[in-house]
């Protein structure tokens, strides 16, 4: 039996990929920091089925204790400061946990059991202001926020670990993925809440950012697939993780209200306080080496994903489609 070890389980990814791995088979070891509350409502399904290990990104020895412990074949380092306009409030925070971070599981594995497969969450913000469209994975970084910045950092070192230590570490380029365990203050989470409390007569306003950034928004599950593959390969090669489409905020709007019987322009203002200092405005990711060489395509398409996080928060909130 394989063990994995995922950082970030409680988050959108590392639940997913926790169902994955259980569904393979894996002794799956999730680290968890501590809080005064316990935030583990997107593992409570699986709670009884994996370990928990208490560590924080920021402490080496607690990276050090959670490999010594789980002695993992495979780890899936998903945790990270994530949302982006936080990065501007917290640069030097969002610079550790999400960027330097990486280089302390590297060291922790590199010590303790470098035998394993390493996975590195990598991002499309790292494209930023985009250099050529589609991006692949030949596109030049040029991050626009201090967590693109990070990122760049993150996927590098892990670039540089492979190649000074022959270690087996990669990373997903992955373009945004959504689900109904997304964060609330994400665009698309953000939307289909609204949508589901204005149907519940909790909200009559919805301020928002900037209606005219594209997005590749693509279903998390699926890409917890591609991740599982590329961590199985004869090697390892950085890929990626996209659905080849982008579609506006504004799409993303009017699609949610209208799944919902609503119309978007009765309800939606936008609120310069929500513009971002600098924005990343055009993604769209060319997936083809992961088609070519893990054979990996996504299943679920924007309009479905859209309808499956509206379904999910009007059930949440009590309202009957
Ligand atoms: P998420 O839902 O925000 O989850 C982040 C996880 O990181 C949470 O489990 C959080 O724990 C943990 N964490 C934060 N700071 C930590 C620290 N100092 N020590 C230990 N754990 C810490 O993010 P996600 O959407 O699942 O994304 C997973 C990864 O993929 C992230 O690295 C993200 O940057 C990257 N990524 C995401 C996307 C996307 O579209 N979702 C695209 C590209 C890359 P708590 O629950 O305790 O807060
Ligand atoms: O949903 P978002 O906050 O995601 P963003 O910034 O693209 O970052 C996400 O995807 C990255 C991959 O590309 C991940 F690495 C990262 O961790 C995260 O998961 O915003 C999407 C777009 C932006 O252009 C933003 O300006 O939506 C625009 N937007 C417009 N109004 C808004 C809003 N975003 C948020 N969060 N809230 C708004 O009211």
């Amino acid at each position: 039996m394989k063990t994995a070890l995922i950082t970030g389980i409680t988050g959108q990814d590392g639940s997913y990929m926790a169902e994955l791995l259980l569904s393979k088979g894996y002794r799956v070891v999730g680290m968890v920091r501590r809080t005064s509350l316990e935030k583990f409502e997107r593992i409570e399904h699986v709670r009884e089925r994996i370990d928990l290990v208490q560590g924080d990104l920021t402490d080496q020895s607690s990276l050090d204790e959670a490999v010594k412990n789980s002695m993992p074949d495979e780890v899936y380092n998903f945790a990270a400061q994530s949302f982006v306009p936080t990065s501007w409030n917290q640069p030097a925070l969002t610079g550790d946990v999400t960027g330097l971070a990486v280089s302390r599981m590297l060291e922790a594995l590199r010590k303790y059991r470098a035998d394993a497969r390493f996975y590195q969450a990598s991002s499309s913000e790292m494209f930023g202001k985009v250099m050529e469209t589609p991006q692949r994975e030949s596109t030049p970084f040029y991050p626009r926020s201090p967590y693109g910045v990070a990122k760049v950092y993150g996927h590098y070192i892990t670039v540089n670990y492979r190649e000074s230590y022959g270690m087996y570490a990669c990373s997903g380029i992955l373009f945004n993925h959504e689900s109904p365990r997304r964060g609330i203050e994400f665009v698309t989470r953000k939307v289909t809440d609204a949508v589901a409390r204005i149907r519940a007569g909790k909200l009559d306003r919805l301020k928002m950012g900037n209606l005219d950034a594209q997005r590749d928004w693509g279903f998390a599950g699926d890409y917890m697939e591609a991740i599982w593959l590329m961590m199985q390969g004869a090697e390892p090669r950085d890929y990626v993780i996209a659905t080849g489409h982008t579609h506006t905020v504004k799409d993303l709007v009017d699609r949610a209200f209208t799944a919902a019987g609503l119309d978007w322009q009765k309800y939606v203002e936008t609120d310069p306080k929500m513009i971002r200092p600098a924005e990343v405005d055009l993604l769209r990711g060319d997936p083809s080496k992961a088609k070519a060489e893990l054979g990996w395509t996504p299943k679920v398409q924007f309009p479905e994903l859209v309808e499956m996080m509206v379904r999910a928060d009007l059930e949440r909130h009590g309202v009957t489609a």
